[in-house]
């Protein structure tokens, strides 16, 4: 991900991985309520436009009224699937990042946006990060994929393909979607905690759906500014995990070939 140059969290007190305290008794009541709408919102749409297995793990999340505590989070998340939330201040550097997965610790930033930022926010907070991805980390088979993709992402960084795993990542965990008896459905966080693309990327006949397939994602640019005009459908969370499991060395070699052969 291109990190904006000055990012918005507070970088100060950081640990060695990022990890700050998420400081739960600092949210003020506003922030508290300005989460709930959100949380209102995002859980009207999501019975109808979401995969099955994150309104289960969603239904079965009880956070309370607002903002949550990831402490308690953590808990009932390492005794289900052996993952926990670290608090960042905000986006962490690659390597970071990729570290965390691989050790089953998710990031979570620990700022909320701004009331005038209900629509839409550039960066990831706290909304985006805990509605959008933590769900789902509650589900067995996504989960094992998370921990796998957190290796590749630590392979990658010298093999020269962080380039084509972030597009990975923004097809399937940001913005994938799952077949379901009833059509397709989101799984991204991306979808999941946005207002309007949510609906889009299920209903809308603008966008192409294509079959998930791993070279044609990962040669796929995306842009991070406007609703996606093309989506990538995967058959279930295991297609994710067998379809990503091999030594991914020659395929980042043919990328940078046919790269060199259009260019
Ligand atoms: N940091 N906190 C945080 N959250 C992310 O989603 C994130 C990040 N750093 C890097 C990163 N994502 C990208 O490298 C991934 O999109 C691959
Ligand atoms: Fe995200």
């Amino acid at each position: 991900m291109d990190a904006p140059s000055t990012l918005r969290g507070d970088y100060r007190n950081i640990g060695p991985d990022y990890a700050v305290e998420q400081r739960w008794g600092d949210y003020s009541v506003g922030q508290h309520a300005l989460y709930r709408r959100l949380f209102e919102r995002q859980s009207a749409l999501v019975p109808q436009l979401a995969c099955a297995e994150y309104i289960r793990a969603l239904s079965a999340l009880d956070t309370g009224p607002g903002i949550p505590r990831f402490d308690l989070v953590s808990r009932s998340l390492r005794r289900a699937t052996g993952w926990e939330i670290v608090p960042v201040p905000g986006l962490v550097p690659d390597e970071v990042f990729f570290c965390h997965l691989a050790n089953r610790r998710f990031p979570v930033t620990v700022w909320l946006r701004k009331p005038e930022e209900f629509d839409y926010i550039v960066e990831p907070d706290v909304f985006h990060d805990f509605f959008g991805h933590v769900p789902l980390l509650f589900d067995p088979t996504y989960a094992d994929h998370m921990c796998e993709y957190g290796k590749g992402g630590l392979k990658a960084m010298n093999l020269d393909g962080l380039k084509y795993l972030a597009r990975l990542y923004w097809y399937t965990i940001e913005f994938g979607l799952v077949k379901s008896e009833d059509g397709v459905r989101a799984y991204g966080a991306g979808l999941i905690s946005s207002g309007g693309e949510l609906g889009y990327s299920v209903q809308s006949d603008k966008p192409a759906r294509r079959p998930f397939d791993l070279m044609t994602v990962m040669a796929s640019n995306y842009r991070i500014d406007a609703y996606q005009d093309q989506y990538f459908v995967i058959e279930d969370f295991g297609q994710l995990l067998q379809d990503t499991a091999p030594d991914f060395t020659p395929l980042y070699a043919k990328l940078r070939q046919d790269e060199k052969a259009a260019a």
